[in-house]
């Protein structure tokens, strides 16, 4: 199977801007940001999407979600900020590799176009 995008920023075939990386996942800056602070925290190991995360892969979600929460420390997000994982084409997500978008220091909109 072909590598996906996000497997080639974690094997240093594409370059990205790293925030963060430890043994589960890495958090890069978003090519196209949609807000001052926009990162994407993505897990090493392939789970297209959130739909297809099986029932095993609760560790290494709650994982994803406790670094956004670090790096939203680290990035001092402290008036808030929004995580959001897209999920096929009605969430328009765009690289099938799962991902949690983390953006922040700008008053966002609800409810999200
Ligand atoms: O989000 C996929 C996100 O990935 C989207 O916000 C753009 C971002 N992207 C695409 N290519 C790159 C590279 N090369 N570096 C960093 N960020 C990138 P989705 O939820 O699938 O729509």
């Amino acid at each position: 199977m072909p590598k996906t995008l996000f497997q080639k920023i974690i094997d240093r075939e594409i370059p990205a801007k790293i925030e963060h990386e430890d043994d589960q996942c890495i958090v890069i800056h978003d090519i196209q940001p949609q807000a001052p602070v926009h990162v994407l925290i993505i897990p090493k190991q392939l789970i297209p999407r959130l739909a297809e995360a099986g029932d095993d892969d609760g560790a290494q979600l709650g994982h994803l979600l406790l670094i956004a929460r670090n790096v939203a420390r680290k990035l001092h997000l402290d008036n808030g900020f929004r995580v959001v994982i897209n999920n096929g084409p009605d969430g328009c997500e765009s690289v099938p590799h799962l991902h949690v978008h983390l953006l922040g220091q700008r008053q966002l909109q609800w409810p999200p176009g």
